[in-house]
């Protein structure tokens, strides 16, 4: 009996000095704010954190540290301070942190949560056989228009009644994802496919896994399951199974050495038939791995941006007018705008400009890591620390974008009407883990967004109020909060 009781406060007082250690700041570190013993800065004000980080901004520099619960983090803020990070320095930070997404959801494996030489050689395959489909080229707009074009139909069916629209959105990405992945889509009343798809992106945005078990990971153990640990790993089980059934049925009717590759998998599969034989990380985990991460990646972020582009223009209808009047005036009433299109549309494309700046989607980008300690405008970085990019300080930055608060699409219109100044909207990261799927998501909303703006009128709808331009829901992704409005055919 005593010898049990004293082993537990011996681990108890072991624990305790661990964290007491955890929690104090190294004085070669960036400053910041006082630590607390024991808690760090958990105290800073989480609930409105990117203004919490604007004001450490103020007080402490673009290069500043959090001790958050048992991870070091640096806040990097500023476009001239980002660049020279994660762009001089690419080769030391390119690293993703090690937090609990990281090592019990992708565990190092895929794209988007893996490094070193897996990282940079699944990379380099993913670029290239997203370009050979066509990122950016003719195949791929197909896809997405065959998309847009059942999106169109779903609001139709609407009947000018009040709907929200992200579960469409949803659905609507989450299929482009599919037909670039397996090269096959689901009905938009699928609700099984609907389900999945949901579950993804809920469980990890709105989930304590990218919150408070992200610095306190060893809460997870606590009995009873009260940050719901065990129910979200449960979930992404589900629907790792679920994509792991999809492969399977598309391995069983893809012939390698005849069909010509349409998908992803296809290329992947061939890549497979190729190194076999030799030592590859072109397993079928790395597979499954990379798959998932593009659905991870590629829909909750292209939802929610076309979920602002569509609370904007309901509150500004004269924007809403101007595009229809380009649109029209351009390509007319009843062909669809296709990329070719693009650079007749200024007007268009720099209110898609706006909505990535205005809506920062990714406001914290998705936090790097270190291959090494790292000597950094006179502070130590430790290789330990988890980097958090700030891209909202480079997005709503007055020196940058005049009145950045303010939705102004002609902020990137020239005099004579041509695009100017896109190149400082950053909201797909900085340096070399900058977004993937960057062109496939420029593709989606630019296609989305003008079809339509020229088929309906986007109206509030009575009785429901629109939610300010202002108000946000910060998971992952910075969400503009429900709504409801009405979407009439035009004439
Ligand atoms: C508006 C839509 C999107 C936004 C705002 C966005 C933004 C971002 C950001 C900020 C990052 C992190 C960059 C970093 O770590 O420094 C990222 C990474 C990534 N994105 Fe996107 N993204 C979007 C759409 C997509 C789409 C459509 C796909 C693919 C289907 C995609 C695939 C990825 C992947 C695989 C990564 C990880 C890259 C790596 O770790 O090397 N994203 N994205
Ligand atoms: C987030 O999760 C909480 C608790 O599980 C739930 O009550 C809430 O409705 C969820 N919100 C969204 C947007 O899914
Ligand atoms: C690799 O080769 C073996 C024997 O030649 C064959 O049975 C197997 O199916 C091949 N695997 C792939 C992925 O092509
Ligand atoms: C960076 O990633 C590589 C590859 O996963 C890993 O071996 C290495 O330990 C990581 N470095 C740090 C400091 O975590
Ligand atoms: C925390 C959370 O959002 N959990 C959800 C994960 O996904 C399942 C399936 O859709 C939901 O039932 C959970 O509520």
């Amino acid at each position: 009996m005593e010898y049990t009781v004293a082993l537990v406060l011996t681990i108890v007082f072991i624990f305790l000095s661990w964290l007491w250690e955890k929690t104090r700041r190294e004085k070669q570190w960036p400053p910041g704010p006082p630590t607390i013993p024991f808690v760090g800065n958990l105290n800073i004000n989480m609930a409105d954190l990117l203004t919490e980080f604007k004001k450490l901004r103020q007080q402490y520099g673009d290069v500043y540290s959090l001790v958050l619960g048992s991870q070091t983090v640096i806040v990097v803020n500023g476009l001239d301070t980002l660049k020279e990070l994660f762009i001089k320095h690419g080769d030391v930070v390119s690293n993703r942190s090690d937090s609990i997404i990281i090592s019990k959801i992708s565990e190092y494996k895929g794209i988007a949560g893996s490094s070193g030489s897996l990282w940079k050689e699944h990379r380099t395959f993913a670029l290239s056989t997203l370009r050979d489909f066509g990122f950016g080229r003719r195949s791929m707009e197909v896809k997405i228009v065959e998309e847009v074009e059942a999106f169109l139909a779903s609001i139709s069916s609407t009947n000018g009644q009040p709907f929200n629209i992200s579960p469409l959105l949803h659905t609507s990405v989450s299929n482009v994802v599919c037909s670039v992945a397996f090269g096959r889509r689901f009905e938009h009343d699928d609700t099984h496919f609907k389900e999945l798809t949901n579950a993804i992106s809920e469980n990890l945005s709105n989930s304590t896994i990218s919150g408070v078990l992200t610095f306190l990971p060893f809460l997870r153990f606590i009995p009873g399951d009260p940050f719901k640990y065990g129910k979200v790993m449960a979930n992404v089980k589900k629907v790792y199974s679920y994509i792991q059934r999809v492969i399977d049925e598309h391995k069983q009717s893809f012939d390698k050495d005849k069909d010509e590759a349409t998908n992803y998998l296809d290329v992947y599969l061939k890549r497979q038939q190729q190194d076999n034989g030799t030592e590859s990380t072109f397993t079928d985990d790395q597979l499954h791995r990379s798959i998932s991460d593009l659905f991870v990646a590629g829909t909750e972020t292209t939802s929610t941006a076309l979920r602002w582009f569509t609370l904007t223009v309901l509150h500004k209808p004269e924007i809403q007018e101007r595009m229809r009047a380009e649109i029209r005036k351009e390509i007319g009433e009843s062909k669809l705008p296709s990329m070719a299109d693009r650079s007749k549309l200024p007007y268009c494309d720099s209110v898609i400009h706006e909505v990535l700046r205005f809506g920062n989607i990714a406001p914290l980008s998705v936090p790097h890591g270190l291959t090494e300690d790292l000597q950094f405008r006179g502070f130590l970085i430790p290789k330990h620390a988890m980097l958090m990019p700030n891209l909202d300080s480079v997005l709503n930055d007055p020196e940058i974008f005049e009145n950045p608060s303010e939705f102004i699409p002609t902020r990137f219109l020239s005099a004579d009407g041509t695009l100017t100044g896109t190149e400082k909207v950053h909201t797909f990261g900085i340096g070399r883990r900058i977004c993937l799927g960057e062109s496939l998501a420029r593709m989606e909303l630019f296609l989305f967004a003008t079809s339509m703006i020229q088929r309906f009128t986007l109206l509030p709808a009575d009785g429901h109020s629109l939610p300010s331009l202002s108000k946000y829901k910060l998971g992952v992704t910075r969400q503009p909060l429900e709504f409801n409005f009405i979407a009439k055919q035009c004439e």
